[in-house]
């Protein structure tokens, strides 16, 4: 099952490269950029993260981006993820990176984009992985800001292939961005959307209804709307679910509870992806294993995981074939 899950390509396309920050970079990075951090070892900052909900991770998760100052910096974060992507036979990515999480603490868009797309670029030469940038908004800032942020992706617009949305997903609807996402829609962007993985069903429905996504990132509580699920059969709308994530951040309380399966056995679009890989405990080979060593699952089904991804993508159509 080890060999099986490592030779096969893998597409992953929910991964924050904000969360690929793991704790030695950001002790290496901390040093380096003479920012103080409230650890004294990548060992105690593993053992502080535990969880028990999506907030309080991503409390975590915006004070770990501190450390990211510089072009390097953020050129370092990106290789160190596409090196790992090398590693488990990741051949195509499709990456989501926040840029308000940099800009509201004085960190200019370009310094973010160009140290992440230079990575990219030398990922594709040496390493021969593909890769698409999605340009994410919070959701817990308001639509002025994403239209501002917007506007300065405008300048990148052949860089970026589209827009997400992401961060507390309580209290914040897919309704709060319709504006953002339509104007999204009319530049040309795709959209995806971080939708049913702590709020309800409901925003489901109003992330494909109101902001037209292309995929819905995790989705998982599609189940608790049946009439739904039969909708997402029917139309094959991809969702995008982090396994080991949805452990750490208490939406299923053990692996055994996952309902990923249960979706990929109903012939919904599922995939398997990381999220943020350095705070929940494992890249995709992981993520993978978690799922298989649990439900006993079949060659044909893990390579169906595969199959969506690439299905799922926004790689060209005549491209996909040479990842099948
Ligand atoms: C996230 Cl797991 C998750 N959910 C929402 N927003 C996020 N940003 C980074 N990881
Ligand atoms: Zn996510």
């Amino acid at each position: 099952m080890r060999e099986f899950i490592q030779g096969l390509p893998k597409v992953e396309l929910h991964l924050h490269i904000e969360g690929t920050l793991e704790p030695e970079l950001m002790f290496e990075l901390a040093q380096r950029n003479q920012v103080k951090i409230p650890f004294s070892s990548p060992e105690q900052v593993r053992s502080a993260y535990q969880f028990s909900n999506l907030q309080s991770f991503l409390d975590i998760y915006y004070q770990g981006a501190n450390v990211l100052l510089y072009q390097q910096d953020f050129f370092d974060l990106t290789w160190h993820y596409l090196l790992q992507c090398h590693r488990e036979n990741v051949r195509h990515c499709e990456i989501f990176f926040d840029p308000q999480t940099h800009t509201q603490r004085g960190i200019a868009f370009e310094t973010v984009i160009n140290g992440i797309i230079q990575a990219l670029e030398k990922g594709r030469q040496e390493l021969g992985i593909t890769s698409h940038l999605i340009l994410c908004f919070l959701r817990h800032l308001d639509e002025h800001s994403a239209l501002q942020t917007l506007d300065q992706a405008l300048a990148y617009r052949e860089l970026i292939i589209g827009v997400g949305l992401d961060s507390s997903e309580q209290g914040n609807p897919p309704q709060k961005f319709a504006r953002v996402f339509a104007k999204a829609e009319r530049l040309g962007f795709k959209r995806v959307a971080h939708a049913g993985e702590e709020g309800p069903a409901q925003n489901i429905r109003t992330a494909i209804e109101s902001l037209h996504v292309n995929r819905v990132d995790h989705g998982v509580r599609c189940v608790e709307d049946s009439a739904l699920v039969a909708q997402l059969i029917e139309s094959q709308m991809p969702l995008t679910v982090c396994p080991l994530s949805n452990i750490k951040l208490k939406v299923f309380s053990n692996m055994r509870e996952h309902n990923i399966v249960e979706l990929l056995d109903k012939g919904m679009c599922v995939t398997i992806n990381s999220d943020d890989p350095a705070y929940f405990g494992g890249y995709m080979n992981q993520n993978f294993h978690a799922i298989a060593d649990v439900f006993a699952l079949t060659h044909q089904q893990l390579a169906k995981f595969s199959i969506n991804a690439i299905n799922a993508s926004f790689i060209h159509e005549d491209d996909k074939q040479k990842l099948r």
